[in-house]
């Protein structure tokens, strides 16, 4: 029977595996842990504004950033979902400082390791801004079998088996690859039901939208100082000044400029010497998915994708989006040494 309803993303993940020969199902399965934690952590989101929930539980992550309740509530909920079923390995997350082994029988042929971002941009949470999710998947390099290393979890992001992200926002989004283009799912909270509503995403070859915080001038690098007073410059043919977006949500502000065209921008600066976004959780996942869309992603001279990653939690400088806007921000920075 022909049918236009959209395909659930349950669906939509059975329809698929055939783009893998071979393929156990495992992925999918994996991805429907994530799509199944999604929806826990996207209900307790929503009842952010309500006493409780809110709040800070004390104490600094990793990194030494305030982590909130919601923040450990995304850790846990993510952890659980993958744990609790034998495709994953092994777990490194922004909220841990290392890396953590799943060693029960169940996962004693899990080929597996995710990293992720569980809540992304939680400083919005109190003000009822968009957050988001980030995750990104390897296969293991160290025998099955064997208790999961470092070096499984700092492969370049061309080893990227999957990557995706989740947009708590006006609506909850699923958007990822496995590296045959992107495909987004929007939930439909009544039903609790993820639908293909965007499928085959393109990010436009330029925009009119930079995203960088701007509060940070002084401390920018020459060239970028320079590619913004690019963007803010007259000039008619190239639809300058460009349009200023910064949400301070690195999921939101990519999401936007995947769809409409941009560049996000988070550079180095003396403020934050390596740059603020991490390699491997948040940017090879984005880095990943903007290249599926037609776009780009670089540190401002080199691939995302291609650097070798030596520590868990290593930070980078970030553009990425549009890929003339990309190449016309490199172009500032020729001849000025990289990081
Ligand atoms: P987080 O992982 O601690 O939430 O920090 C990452 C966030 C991104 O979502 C956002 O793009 C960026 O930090 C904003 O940083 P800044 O406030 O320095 O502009
Ligand atoms: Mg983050």
């Amino acid at each position: 029977m022909q049918t236009s309803r959209p395909l659930t993303l349950g669906e939509f993940l059975v329809a698929k595996q055939s783009d893998f020969p071979f393929a156990t199902g495992e992925l999918s399965a994996l991805l429907s842990s994530i799509r199944l934690a999604a929806k826990v952590v996207n209900r307790e989101i929503n009842k952010a504004g309500l006493a409780d929930v809110l709040g800070d539980v004390g104490n600094d992550n990793v990194q030494g950033e305030r982590q909130m309740k919601l923040d450990v509530y995304a850790n846990d909920t993510f952890a659980r979902a993958l744990r609790s079923r034998g495709e994953v390995c092994g777990m490194a997350s922004e909220e841990e400082e290392d890396f953590i082994a799943y060693n029960d029988p169940i996962h004693a042929n899990a080929k597996y390791v995710v990293l992720i971002d569980p809540l992304d941009g939680s400083s919005n949470i109190d003000v009822n801004v968009s957050i988001g999710t980030i995750f990104s998947i390897y296969r293991r390099v160290t025998p099955v079998g064997t208790p999961v290393q470092l070096e499984d979890f700092l492969q370049p992001g061309n080893q990227q088996v999957a990557a995706g992200y989740i947009t708590y926002g006006s609506s909850t989004m699923l958007v990822y690859t496995t590296g045959h283009g992107v495909n987004g799912f929007t939930l439909d909270p009544s039903i609790g039901v993820f639908s293909l509503s965007h499928p085959s995403m393109q990010c436009p070859e330029t925009g009119i939208i930079y995203s960088i915080n701007e509060g940070n001038y002084v401390h920018f690098p020459e060239g970028v100082k320079q590619y913004i007073k690019y963007c803010q410059a007259i000039d008619v043919a190239t639809n300058r000044p460009y349009t200023s977006r910064y949400i301070g949500s690195l999921v939101s502000d990519f999401h936007r400029n995947l769809i409409k065209g941009g560049i996000y921008i988070y550079p180095t600066g003396t403020k934050s010497p390596q740059g603020k976004l991490r390699l491997l959780y948040e940017c090879n996942p984005l880095a990943f998915i903007i290249e599926q869309a037609g776009g780009k992603a670089t540190d401002g001279y080199r691939r995302i994708l291609d650097l070798t990653p030596s520590a868990l939690h290593q930070r980078v400088p970030f553009f990425i989006g549009s890929t003339k806007m990309v190449e016309d921000a490199e172009g500032f920075l020729a001849g000025t040494p990289a990081p």
